[in-house]
């Protein structure tokens, strides 16, 4: 199994890291866009060193409770980063977004994949998806993530979820995208509870089973914190444990604040795997 970017291919037989970039201004200092570019690039360089395979930039926060960002905002964002480290680096950068303009101006940067959180729910997207012709994550969310914490609910988590990633795949692949170009996430504190996510991680294997590449994303998630019971605790170890379980279960890429110590865990793992 591999992904094809315009310019390369990655084999998916080993676990890879996608490093999460987030350009949001920082609310601490007054440094304007061109400081959160500058760190924005300086952090991508950093994770490229540290061995990501993918970096995913993204300029609308999807947190809990988050406010939507208007076109040309996260346009202004996440364009000048994408276009800053596709000049300085090789390594494919998919663009964090549900607005088809923002995919278009995205891919005219430099970006080779779209991680879609909306899964090309957003009126357009899959028509512009199609016509781009990049790898893209479709994922699972129930509800916007402004008001998605305050009461999800299932009869069947890991059926509805499945249900809903094989609807949207046909979908896509009926507007003319690739199956081969399509990778699926069950979306992990996107409209769930602990038990929700829970009841997801044990299952992966069934995601796994749709033959599609499987995307897993748990790092610095509130799931860590509940199950050490423990708000105050480095989320690094939790978030690096789950990336491992990830990859043990199947899982071909997981996305990642912490780069470094997920690259290292995987390379352990992948060198003892199988003894
Ligand atoms: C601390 C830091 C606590 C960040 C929570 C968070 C996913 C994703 C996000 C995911 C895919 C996040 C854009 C939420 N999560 N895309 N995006 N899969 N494909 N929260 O799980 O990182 S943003």
């Amino acid at each position: 199994m591999q992904l094809c970017f315009p310019s390369a291919s990655l084999e998916l037989g080993v676990t890879r890291v996608m490093g999460i970039l987030n350009v949001t201004p920082d609310s601490f200092s007054d440094g304007g866009l061109y400081a959160s570019h500058d760190a924005a690039l300086r952090r991508a360089l950093e994770m490229v060193e540290e061995g990501a395979d993918i970096i995913d930039v993204g300029g609308e926060s999807t947190r809990p409770g988050a406010t939507p960002l208007g076109t040309a905002e996260e346009i202004d964002r996440v364009v000048p980063v994408i276009e800053a480290i596709c000049r300085l680096t090789s390594v494919p950068v998919s663009v964090d977004t549900s607005k088809p303009e923002v995919m278009r101006a995205g891919a005219a940067a430099g970006a080779s994949m779209l991680n879609d959180v909306r899964a090309l729910g957003v009126e357009g997207a899959v028509e512009v998806a199609a016509e781009l012709n990049l790898p893209v994550c479709l994922m699972h969310m129930q509800g916007e993530p402004r008001t998605m914490q305050a009461e999800p609910h299932y009869a069947d988590v890991v059926a509805e979820v499945l249900n809903y990633l094989q609807e949207r795949i046909a979908v896509c692949v009926a507007a003319g995208i690739k199956t081969s170009n399509i990778v699926i996430d069950p979306g992990f504190g996107f409209g769930k509870t602990l038990e929700h996510n829970l009841a997801l991680f044990s299952s992966l294997d069934e995601f796994v089973g749709t033959g599609q590449p499987l995307l897993i994303g748990v790092s610095r998630k509130s799931m860590i914190l509940k199950l050490l019971n423990d708000e105050s605790c480095d989320r690094v170890i939790g978030s690096v444990t789950l990336a491992l379980a990830a990859a043990r279960k199947g899982a071909h890429i997981v996305r990642v604040h912490d780069v470094r110590q997920t690259v290292d865990a995987l390379r352990i793992e992948a060198a003892v795997a199988g003894f």
